[in-house]
Formats: structure tokens, sequence, C-alpha cells
């Protein structure tokens, strides 16, 4: 294998934030910026860690993947990397999709040693917007902010580039391509994650519920990578109907949408299950397929309830759980309904910080299966990800496990049947959070305690610092304050805000509503209406 050394200077800025490195496009295509970052990537790992070894590639299908993924594969062999197995790209008209989203899921099955997924996750694709890379590693976990940090340094410091002399590889077809000691393997990543949601899932459940003339289901791939999976899962398995995908086809500009599923931007299906006689469950994933939104007919299920709600449920609905759960974790600002499920079920718990990365090392050390963060975030110890497609099969579990004894015609438990019952039994937390977006181009409370929120990881003792700044209330509220990390561009502020209700007549309150005296507390000591000026948050959740 010839291999060609470039020389390069370094770049300012690549600092990897909650979620990988993401910019504009246009940055991603200045001259070296991609494989100036690569390579710094490689010169921070141990040799061990990619000398002759497998890692995997993955990414959204958003526009500049395919330019992306031939630069990746030529550094890595360059670098002397054994083999790279990625997700097929599938032939669209004249493009090239790649066909899987977290695709580091295979690494967890097949024991790479990392990987790399290219996403921007839920920030819109295309010339004009953004691009970025995560990396992954061994047991399919975000890297941890030690190489994170690592790989910043030497892109301070880079004075070369390692570039294998190899052609462009074929990715639209599945198998191996062999050059020198390296190889390149094609796989369908579809077929993996579908052998692993069955071995979670009882799909014959599932089934029983989805295939029902009066369950009626709708999934919004907005046009991003679970459109892949969406077909294959839901209608050929589980018997939905082929009319309940929409925004099916994943496109390299997500059909310039804002792949993100929340109530502003996954607008089409919100619509659907606003309407009047709409379907009984509705969801919808981002670009990359790790995030989850599930509704009900006219009915929100908050990320925060959501994951308590499985958690509470999993013993009973998902057979993978059928032990229960080893323990239960949930980001720092993410509502405390799940801390009431871990104290009722005598779960350990974990609060960590913003960003999936901190919940690997607790899995890994067998004390945590069931996480998830306010921002639409929610898995398990299945992977090391967090996972938009599991989070809807153990929605659909559970409301199957709930009505399974019902026979045709019976009226069904309801998706907001299910979430008042929870909070009957656990209480209500109420939660909004509002962000505060700057961009470059265009009652009376009584204070427990304030501080900035900081992290010792239990297992291998680092520290995460300055994670957002918390103002803790003696009743169990709160407000917090974070910086976003996953911008390309300006600035976000987040502040996040949550009321404990355990009267049960208070809970049907709208969240804006019952939260209105927190919130207009939170915007007048932190006087962000001046600092941004902006009368308004840019989105509101
Ligand atoms: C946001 C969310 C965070 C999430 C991260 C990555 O980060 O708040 O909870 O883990 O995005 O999600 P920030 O730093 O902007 O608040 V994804 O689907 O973009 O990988
Ligand atoms: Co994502």
């Amino acid at each position: 294998l010839k291999v060609n050394t470039i020389p390069t200077k370094p770049i300012e800025g690549q600092k990897t934030g909650t979620s990988g490195l993401r910019k504009k496009v246009k940055v991603f295509m200045e001259e070296n910026y991609l494989a100036n970052w690569i390579q710094a990537l490689f010169n921070s790992l141990p040799p061990e860690d990619y000398k002759n070894a497998l890692l995997v590639l993955g990414g959204d299908g958003r526009y500049f993947n395919k330019e992306a993924a031939q630069l990746i594969i030529k550094i890595a062999a360059g670098n002397g990397v054994g083999k790279i197995l990625v997700g097929k790209f599938k032939c669209l008209g004249n493009v090239l999709l790649l066909e899987c989203g977290t695709i580091i899921q295979i690494a967890s099955i097949i024991a790479a040693n990392g990987g790399f997924i290219m996403s921007a996750s839920h920030n819109p694709g295309g010339p004009e917007y953004d691009w970025g890379i995560k990396f992954n590693y061994s047991s399919g976990q975000p890297a941890p902010e030690s190489i994170t940090d690592m790989i910043y340094g030497n892109t301070l410091s880079i004075s070369e580039i390692k570039l294998a002399d190899i052609p462009d590889v074929d990715l639209s077809s599945v198998g191996i391509t062999k050059y020198g000691n390296f190889s390149v393997e094609i796989v369908d990543p579809v077929s993996d994650y579908l052998d692993l949601m069955e071995d979670v899932f009882d799909f014959s459940l599932i089934r029983s519920l989805v295939s029902r003339s009066d369950f009626r289901f709708t999934f919004d791939a907005m046009h991003a990578v679970t459109g892949a999976y969406a077909k294959p899962i839901f209608v050929d398995k589980l018997g939905a109907s082929p009319d309940s995908i929409c925004n099916g086809v994943p496109l390299e500009d997500f059909g310039h949408g804002h792949p993100d599923p929340n109530l502003t931007y996954a607008k089409d299906l919100v619509n659907i299950m606003y309407s009047d006689n709409g379907p009984d469950f509705g969801a919808a994933s981002d670009g990359d397929g790790d995030r989850n939104m599930i509704l009900g007919r006219q009915f929100f299920v908050t990320p925060s309830d959501s994951v308590a709600i499985i958690a509470a449920n999993a013993q009973e609905a998902i057979p993978y759980f059928q032990s229960g759960p080893k323990g239960l974790a949930r980001s720092m600002p993410t509502s405390g309904a799940l801390d009431r499920v871990a104290e009722k079920l005598n779960l350990p718990f974990f609060e960590v910080p913003t960003g999936w990365k901190f919940f690997g090392n607790l899995m890994d050390a067998g004390t945590l299966s069931i996480c998830g963060e306010e921002s639409f975030g929610t898995g398990s110890d299945h992977i090391r990800e967090k996972d938009g497609i599991w989070a809807v099969l153990a929605w659909l579990s559970i409301i199957a496990y709930k009505n399974k004894n019902k026979n045709p015609g019976e009226e069904l438990i309801s998706i907001s049947e299910i979430v008042k019952e929870h909070w009957a039994t656990y209480g209500r937390n109420y939660f909004s959070r509002y962000d505060y977006e700057r961009y470059n181009v265009a009652g009376v409370y009584s204070l427990q305690f304030a501080d900035d929120f900081t992290y010792k990881d239990p297992v291998d003792g680092s520290v995460a610092s300055k994670q957002g700044v918390r103002f803790v209330f003696t009743d169990g509220s709160r407000i917090i304050f974070r910086l976003s990390g996953t911008g390309s561009a300006g600035a976000t502020v987040r502040i996040y805000i949550e009321q404990f209700e355990p009267d049960v007549s208070k809970h049907d309150l709208d969240a804006q509503v019952a939260l209105k005296p927190l919130i207009d507390l939170a915007l007048s000591v932190s006087k962000l209406k001046e600092f941004t000026g902006r009368e308004k948050p840019t989105i509101s959740l």
C-alpha cells in the first residue's frame, strides 16, 4: 500500500462539542479541514487501537458524506488501520446516500475498535448548512473528553497527513475490497440492527398491537436516516400499513427540513397527531436516528417523562429487561421524573452532565440499563448511543403489553392514559426548556443551593466541570442555564425549568402555564433578554 505524506498546517477552532465536531459544510470543505481532524485523531489514539484494527464508518446520508467517506477511508488506510466496515450507500437517482445512521450500533456487536459517524445529527443539511463527525470508541460509546481534548491538542500542532494512494471505493454494493493489508467491507446496516432489535423486544407482542385495525401508527423519518429502517421494521416485520411512514425517503438536505423531532420542527407529524380523529401513536426521529419524539392522539409525551415511563414498565413489557433494569440515569437538566422511578424500584441512580458520553462507563460497569435526556434522547445498554427506533419499539411494547388482553372492538388504553396513570403514581414533573440563539450571521421560591454542576465519574474518577449553572429550590424546583455544545456557529443559551407537582388535581395544566412564575424568575435574574437582544426564545420545548 503506497502512503503519501501531505504537509499541512494547524487550523484553529477544531474543538469537539457535546457530540462531535460540527461546522458549516463550507468550513469542512476548506483545504485539509477534515483531513487535519481525522489525522489528529489517529495521532491521539494509542497505536494498538488502530494499527491493523477494525473501524466502522457510518453516517446520516447528509450532503458531503460521500466525499468525506472516501477521505476518511484513505487516511485510515494511510495510518495502518486493518479494515474499515462501511454502511452501504444506496443509489437514488443520481445521488448516493448512506443508508445507515448509528452504524456504530454494529460496532458493539462485532467488537470493532471504534468508529466514525458522519452526521451533524439534528442540524439541517445541504451545501449551506451543517456537517459533523463523531468518533465512538471500542464499546461503541462516544469518545470520552480525555480523547477529544487530545484530538483538539493535536489539531493545533499537526504538520502532516498520511493518505493512502488508493482509488475511491465503490460504496454502493455489499462486499469486501482489499488493498494490500487494508480492506474495506460494505455491509447492510439495517439487517444487523433488525437482528439486535429482535433480541431486545418481543416482536410478536408488538405485532399483535401494530397490526390491529383499531390501532393506528405513524412514523415520521423526517427524510433522514431512519427512512431506511422504517419500512423493513415497522411495515415488513410489524405489520404497520405502508402509508404509516411519512417523509420516509432519506435525502441529502432532509427535504430542506430541520431533522429535529420536536413540536417545532416535526410539524407534519404534529399536524397529523393533533387533527380530528388522528392516529393513536406517532413518533419521529432525527438526522442520525438517535433522537425520538413520542406522541399520542393530541398528546405529547415529554422526553423526561418518556424515559421514566419506559423505565417503570421495562421489566414487564421488554424481554431484554426481564430481570429488571440494573440502574437508571439521566442528564442533569432532564426532569426528576426518572429519579422517582429509581427510588420506587430501589435502583441505582445517576445524574450525569449533558451528552451521551457519560452514560457509557456506567453501562460498561454493569450499573446502568436505561437512561435519557430531555433533548429527545432515550436509550439503554443494548448499545452505547441513544437510539430513536429503540425508543419507539419500547413504547410500542408498553402499549402492546397493557392492551394484550383487549379483544377486537374493545377500547385500547391510550398513550395519554398511560402517562396520566404514571403521574398519578409518581407525581408529575412539569418541564420546559427555552433556547436563546445568537447568530454571527443572522411565585415565591426559596433557594436551597446554586452551583455550577460538576460530575465525577464513579467508574474512572474523571471529572467534568462547568456543566451548567443550577438554581435548586427547597421544593425541588430547578432553573438551569447551560451553553449548547452542538451549534456550528454563534452561541445558544439554554434555560431548563422544572417544577414538581405531587397533587393529581394539578396534573392537567399546560406546562407553560404551570411553569410561568419560575420562567419569569429565570428571565429576570439572568437578564437574558438584555444580553441576547431577544424578546422571546428562538425555540421553546
Ligand atoms: C444537545 C442536547 C444534548 C444532546 C446533544 C447531542 O447538546 O442538549 O442533550 O446529547 O445535543 O445530541 P447541547 O450541548 O447543544 O445542549 V445529537 O442527536 O445532536 O447527537
Ligand atoms: Co442525533
